[in-house]
């Protein structure tokens, strides 16, 4: 995390508590929302009066079924391991922050996000410091995760490399090939991802 702003944990859920954290996704899947959502990079709307070369100017579309928090009863599997104090603290360490606290948004804490054929995320930067995800199922096909890492800071951005990225070239980015049941942890507010 701290030299290259992202880890990953293969294998982070024994294979019979993954089958049943993946089926229970599978069974509220129904009650998901197809979320399509056209947006710039930065999570607002594409201004066409900016440059071409300024990536605020450009539109890109998400579009998954999503389960928001207020979806995921406290019962379920999910909410319990994402509530749980072992795993809050476990992911506190691997950022060595002092303290950690969970997020309170009632739709944007624990989301699932299903990419079915057409589904796809658009580029983005994450609303969060760091962004914790957890593979249930690996796609059959595709799927791959890509970012570039600490693509901006607080207050600065590296241009050229995140217009090269947004042009399709995927060269300096990092693409994992998950498999289910990895955890990953990268910098998602500070990382131009798809
Ligand atoms: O885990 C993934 O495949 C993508 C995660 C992502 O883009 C996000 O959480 O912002």
């Amino acid at each position: 995390m701290e030299q290259v702003g992202w880890c990953s944990f293969a294998d982070f859920i024994k294979p019979e508590r993954l089958a049943a954290l993946a089926a229970e996704a599978n069974n509220l899947l129904p009650e998901a929302e197809e979320l399509v959502i056209k947006r710039n990079i930065y999570q607002g709307a594409a201004n066409a009066d900016l440059a071409d070369d300024n990536p605020a100017s450009k539109e890109y579309t998400h579009r998954a079924l999503q389960l928001a928090d207020d979806q995921l009863a406290e019962d379920t599997l999910i909410k319990q391991l994402y509530k749980s104090d072992i795993l809050t603290d476990f992911i506190r360490q691997v950022q060595k922050k002092p303290t950690l606290y969970r997020c309170e948004d009632e739709f944007q804490a624990l989301n699932i996000v299903a990419l079915e054929p057409g589904s796809w995320h658009a580029w983005h930067y994450d609303t969060t410091e760091c962004t914790v995800t957890l593979l249930l199922q690996p796609a059959e096909q595709g799927g791959e995760f890509t970012f570039l890492a600490n693509s901006r800071t607080d207050d600065d951005e590296d241009h050229e490399a995140v217009a090269r990225l947004l042009s399709g070239d995927t060269s300096k980015a990092n693409t994992l090939s998950r498999g289910a049941g990895t955890l990953t942890l990268f910098r998602g507010g500070y990382s131009c991802t798809v």
